[in-house]
């Protein structure tokens, strides 16, 4: 059993996710997804999710290509997890591209392209600018 592990926050859940996913258990039989908390959000993004952790979750577990979610609390936490669960390949998007190289000695690290035009962040300004435009209507 070919055993895949990727990283994220996946805050408002989107098609750009959902590709990456999609692409990660196409590499092999099993998908574990390390879903980063909240606490660890904060001092990853410097601000809340929209989704709480267990929001999020439950997002995730209903996606077929997800096989597992566990919590990412710390940067560090990604040997380990290899470890543990005898990854054989971690995958992020190309956002990361090389981050994740000094893992190449523990496991295959395969970067996917980013999905283009979408973006939790995009998302959300086009949300707050339509809001604008409806109330100067
Ligand atoms: N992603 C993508 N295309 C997009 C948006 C995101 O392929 N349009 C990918 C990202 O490259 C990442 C995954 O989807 O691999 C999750 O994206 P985020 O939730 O933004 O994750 P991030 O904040 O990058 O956290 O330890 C690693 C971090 O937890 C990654």
């Amino acid at each position: 059993m070919k055993k895949i592990i990727t990283y994220g926050t996946f805050d408002l859940l989107h098609y750009g996710h959902i590709n990456l996913l999609r692409r990660a258990k196409g590499l092999g039989d099993y998908l574990i997804v390390a879903l980063s908390t909240d606490d660890f959000n904060v001092e990853k993004m410097k601000k809340k999710s929209y989704f709480t952790f267990d929001e999020r979750k439950s997002l995730l577990e209903s996606i077929r290509f997800v096989d597992l979610v566990i919590p990412e609390t710390c940067w560090e936490q990604k040997y380990s997890d290899i470890r543990e669960f005898r990854v054989d390949i971690l995958v992020m998007g190309d956002d990361w591209e090389g981050k994740f190289d000094w893992m190449k000695k523990y496991c295959e690290v395969v970067y996917f392209p980013r999905t283009a035009m979408v973006s939790t962040s995009k998302i959300k300004q086009d949300i707050s600018s339509a809001d604008m435009v409806n109330q100067h209507e």
